[in-house]
C-alpha cells in the first residue's frame, strides 16, 4: 500500500490519504464480560475483597458485539481493533475451546461483513489462570505456550484477520505488574520484571516466525506487529547534563528497547500514544524527579494524565527511524466532558496530518476505545468512549457527539 503525504493545510477534515483507516479499538476482558478463566478475572475477586471494581458483565460486548459495529460502521468506521481472550479459547493447558473459536470466528466475519478492516490482539494484558499460576511470562515456558496459542489462532482466524498484535504494550504490563505492582501479579522487583520482558520479547519472536510460517501463503504476507506505548517527554532542564543523560537512557530503555529486543520481527509499527511526561530534575541522590502536569497547569484528563497532543507528532517523528508503516493503535482520552474529548480528537488528529504531511508512513488511527470499558485498576469511572455506556440502565449505548465529530473529520476523503 503506497501512501503519499498530503499538503497540511492545518484543517484535519479535508486531505486524508485515501486508504488511511480509521476506527476505533478495545479489548476483551475489557469490554466482553465474564471473562472467568485468566489471571486478571481472578485476582479482582481477591482484590474486590479490597474494595477494587471487578470486570462482571463489562459492557456485555460478548454478546452485544454486533450492535457495537452497527454503530461504528454508522459512524464511517474502516477499521477495528480488538483483542482474542487466550483463556477462553485455551481454558486449560494444551485443551482449544471450539465454543470459543466459533464465537470469535462469528465477531469477526461480522466486521468483515461491516466492511472493517480488523487488528486482532492476541494478549492484551490477561493470561490464562493456569498459565499465570505456572508463572506466566516469568517462566521461560510463556514464549512456548504463547507461540502454541498464536499458532492455533492463525489457523482458525487467519483468513478474518488483516493485521496481528502479538502483544499489547508488553514494557506497561510487565511495569504495572513487576515494579509498580500494582496489576497482577502485585510484584516489585525489577529483576523480574526485566525476565518478564525477556521472555515477552522472546514471545512475539517466535509468535512472528509462526503466524509468518502458517499464513504467508499464495503471494499473501501475514501482517505482524506489537501494540508499543511509547512516551514523549520533555526536559525542563535542557542545559542540565545529567538531566540529559538520564532523558537518553529513559528513552531507550522505556521507547526503543523493546524494538531492540525484537529486531527484525515486525511489519508495521502499532502505536498507543498517550503519556508526556515532564521530567523536572534528575540528581545523583533522588533520581529523577517528574513534574506534576497539574502542577505546571496543563490540561489534564480525568486520570491526571497530560493532555498533550503534540507529543504524538513527536513520538511518529522518532518512530520513524524504523522505516516501517506505522498505525496509531490507540490514542484516547478518559474524560466525562464530551466536548474536551471532541477537542482532543481534533487536535491529535491535526498532529497526525503533520506528520503525514512531513512524509512520515502513518496508515491508520484507532481511537481508544469504542465504547467506555473497564478500566483496569480504575474500574468503569473513566470515560473513553466515543460510545457511552450506561452502566445503570441496562449498559444502553448513547453516541457522544465527539463520535460524530470523528466521523465528520474522516468523511471527506481525497
Ligand atoms: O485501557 C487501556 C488499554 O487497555 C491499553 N492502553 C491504554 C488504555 C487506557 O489506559
Amino acid at each position: 500500500m503506497s501512501q503519499k503525504s498530503e499538503k497540511f493545510k492545518n484543517d484535519p477534515q479535508s486531505g486524508w490519504p485515501k486508504h488511511f483507516l480509521w476506527g476505533a479499538a478495545s479489548s476483551a476482558h475489557q469490554v466482553e464480560g465474564h471473562t472467568v478463566d485468566n489471571d486478571w478475572w481472578q485476582w479482582e475477586q481477591e482484590v474486590g475483597a479490597r474494595g477494587r471494581a471487578q470486570a462482571n458483565l463489562a459492557t456485555d460486548h460478548y454478546r452485544r458485539y454486533g450492535e457495537d459495529f452497527q454503530l461504528a460502521k454508522k459512524l464511517g468506521h474502516t477499521a477495528h481493533r480488538l483483542s482474542i481472550e487466550w483463556s477462553r479459547i485455551e481454558p486449560k493447558p494444551g485443551s482449544f475451546n471450539l465454543d470459543a473459536v466459533k464465537h470469535y470466528r462469528r465477531v469477526l466475519t461480522t466486521l468483515a461483513s461491516c466492511g472493517m478492516t480488523t487488528f486482532v490482539t492476541l494478549q492484551h494484558f490477561t493470561l490464562p489462570a493456569w498459565l499465570a499460576a505456572r508463572g506466566g511470562f516469568e517462566a521461560k515456558e510463556s514464549a512456548y505456550y504463547f507461540t502454541r496459542y498464536a499458532r492455533y489462532c492463525a489457523e482458525e482466524f487467519g483468513d478474518l484477520v488483516d493485521f496481528w498484535l502479538t502483544l499489547n504494550e508488553p514494557v506497561i504490563y510487565g511495569w504495572m505488574g513487576w515494579v509498580n505492582g500494582v496489576w497482577p501479579p502485585e510484584k516489585k522487583n525489577m529483576l523480574l520484571f526485566l525476565r518478564v520482558m525477556r521472555h515477552m520479547a522472546r514471545a512475539h519472536e517466535q509468535a512472528y516466525a509462526a503466524l509468518h510460517a502458517i499464513l504467508d501463503t499464495g503471494g499473501h504476507t501475514a501482517q505482524v506487529g506489537v501494540a508499543h506505548n511509547p512516551v514523549s517527554w520533555y526536559l525542563e532542564r535542557p542545559h542540565a547534563l545529567l538531566d540529559n543523560v538520564f532523558a537518553q537512557v529513559y528513552d531507550w530503555l522505556r521507547n526503543h528497547r523493546i524494538y531492540g529486543m525484537t529486531r527484525g520481527t515486525h511489519d508495521f509499527l502499532g502505536i498507543n500514544y498517550y503519556f508526556h511526561e515532564r521530567i523536572k530534575k534528575v540528581s545523583l541522590w533522588r533520581g529523577a524527579v517528574f513534574a506534576d502536569p497539574k502542577e505546571r497547569l496543563r490540561e489534564t484528563s480525568d486520570l491526571g494524565w497530560e493532555v498533550y497532543p503534540a507529543g504524538l507528532y513527536d513520538v511518529l517523528t522518532d518512530l520513524s527511524r524504523y522505516r516501517l508503516p506505522m498505525y496509531i493503535t490507540e490514542n484516547g482520552i478518559a474524560t466525562r466532558n464530551d466536548a474536551q474529548r471532541e477537542d482532543f480528537i481534533r487536535r491529535s488528529l491535526r498532529e497526525v496530518r503533520h506528520a503525514l504531511d512531513a512524509g512520515l508512513d502513518v496508515r491508520g488511527y484507532l481511537y481508544w476505545s469504542l465504547t467506555d470499558a473497564y478500566e483496569w485498576e480504575h474500574g468503569f469511572s473513566p470515560r473513553f468512549g466515543l460510545i457511552g455506556i450506561d452502566y445503570d440502565k441496562g449498559l444502553a449505548r448513547t453516541v457522544r457527539r465527539s463520535a460524530k465529530a470523528y466521523a465528520d473529520i474522516m468523511q471527506p476523503q481525497t
